[in-house]
């Protein structure tokens, strides 16, 4: 573990410098104290505001997002066209418990299998080399962005014992079929109906972006304010322990929901120290400024605390930070709804130009209206694909004509 803290934060001297291993009781307790936590200061001018209509009158009426559902009555269609389309998050319970779209299905094998106490017992009772102990988790990165391996056991022991203000988090994508235990991983919980419309779904899995994630946090870990890529949304079952969440909506400008400016020099930013020191100072400085500064005009920031057994939805474009209040166990899908997809294509084209091109030929193949919908919106915006092979084609004999040239030149 040591490495691995080196690799992932090598300038970072003192893990332990600003005591929130001793100080993290005093904070639960603030938060526990305020199990919502929401600050709206949204204006009704703002409700002319065309862009998510819908979305925009229910900040303005100061409802409490997410709103609360249930999957034993929720049906697939409700929550498409009232929450995905609409672009509104969500908390869903029971799904791991074995509901979705309203029926009762097979609970997930993750609700008994992925608790500390089975990890451990499994260990106990296996044979050592087929213990999901001993399988590397990817907790971290180094500054060129590779991933930091860990094996379990040594993470498992890492949580009962670290003092750190903000510790690793195991961050796992690596459900691709090598190991075995991602398979095993894989059966032990199912994409509820909700969130099975994906594009992506069109691209082979070694080929679309990194899109699930396994879970595990120790106490006081966390996730930094960040947008999720590619206009997807993102759904978050947590199996054990607590979270605390917040949301921004995606009209608030970067530099508010970072708190940018509200950072003092030699401050650290992970999300202990989001939410028990920047995000106050934001609220406070959005009550303060609201009025007369465009920056923090329609400010919105939604807190809740996430239980064992729920599935957060958060929407695209919606800010997002969490915080594990205790040890947490869970697992995290983005995908790339049909219902937004002119966003997803928007970003995808500019962005992953490659993967544009593959998506749209699958499209052409499995979706022709959305795929007319893509080239529509290309030759409204002038956009060039550069990986349409009529554009490869053309780039080729371009760079044909400059080598003759050149070589006519040199005769
Ligand atoms: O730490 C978490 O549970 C949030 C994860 C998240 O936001 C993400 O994977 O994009
Ligand atoms: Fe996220």
């Amino acid at each position: 573990m040591r490495n691995a803290k080196k690799a992932h934060r090598p300038s970072l001297r003192d893990w332990e410098c600003d005591g929130f291993h001793e100080s993290f009781s005093q904070h639960l307790q603030t938060i526990q104290n305020h199990s919502s936590d929401s600050l709206i200061l949204f204006s009704s001018s703002s409700k002319e505001n065309k862009d998510g209509h819908h979305l925009h009158n229910l900040i303005a009426s100061n409802t409490p997002l997410p709103i609360q559902l249930d999957a034993r009555t929720l049906t697939t269609e409700t929550f498409r066209c009232d929450y995905d389309a609409q672009n509104i998050p969500c908390i869903i319970h029971n799904i791991p418990q074995g509901f979705d779209n309203a029926q009762k299905q097979a609970e997930w094998a993750a609700l008994h299998e992925w608790t500390f106490e089975k990890i451990n017992q499994v260990a106990a009772l296996q044979k050592h080399r087929n213990s999901m102990r001993e399988c590397l988790f990817k907790c971290g990165e180094d500054d060129d962005g590779k991933a930091i391996k860990v094996k379990l056991k040594y993470f498992l022991r890492y949580m009962q014992e670290n003092r750190d203000d903000s510790p690793l988090y195991i961050f796992d994508s690596n459900f691709d079929g090598k190991g075995k235990f991602s398979q095993k991983l894989l059966r032990e919980y199912t994409v509820p109906s909700y969130f099975q419309n994906d594009l992506f779904e069109y691209i082979s899995t070694s080929r679309r972006p990194p899109y699930r994630w396994i879970l595990i946090g120790p106490q006081r870990s966390g996730s930094c304010i960040h947008i999720d890529p590619l206009a997807t949304h993102a759904w978050n079952t947590l199996i054990v322990g607590q979270k605390r969440w917040v949301l921004f909506p995606p009209h608030i400008p970067k530099h508010v929901v970072k708190g940018t400016a509200l950072i003092k020099s030699g401050e650290d930013d992970e999300a202990i120290h989001y939410f028990t020191t920047i995000l106050p100072r934001i609220k406070e400085q959005a009550s303060q400024r609201h009025r007369h500064h465009q920056e923090y005009h329609n400010f919105a920031c939604y807190e809740f605390t996430q239980q064992a057994g729920e599935t957060v939805f958060v929407p695209h474009g919606w800010w997002h930070a969490v915080l594990n209040l205790t040890h947490t166990i869970g697992v995290t899908q983005n995908f790339a709804s049909t219902t937004q997809f002119d966003d997803v294509w928007m970003q995808v084209r500019s962005s992953r130009k490659r993967l544009a091109w593959k998506l749209l030929v699958q499209l052409r193949k499995h979706d022709p209206a959305l795929a007319r919908r893509a080239e529509q919106r290309n030759q409204h915006d002038g956009f060039v694909m550069k990986y349409d092979p009529v554009q490869v084609e053309k780039r080729r004999q371009n760079e044909e004509a400059l080598r003759q040239r050149k070589a006519q030149r040199a005769v």
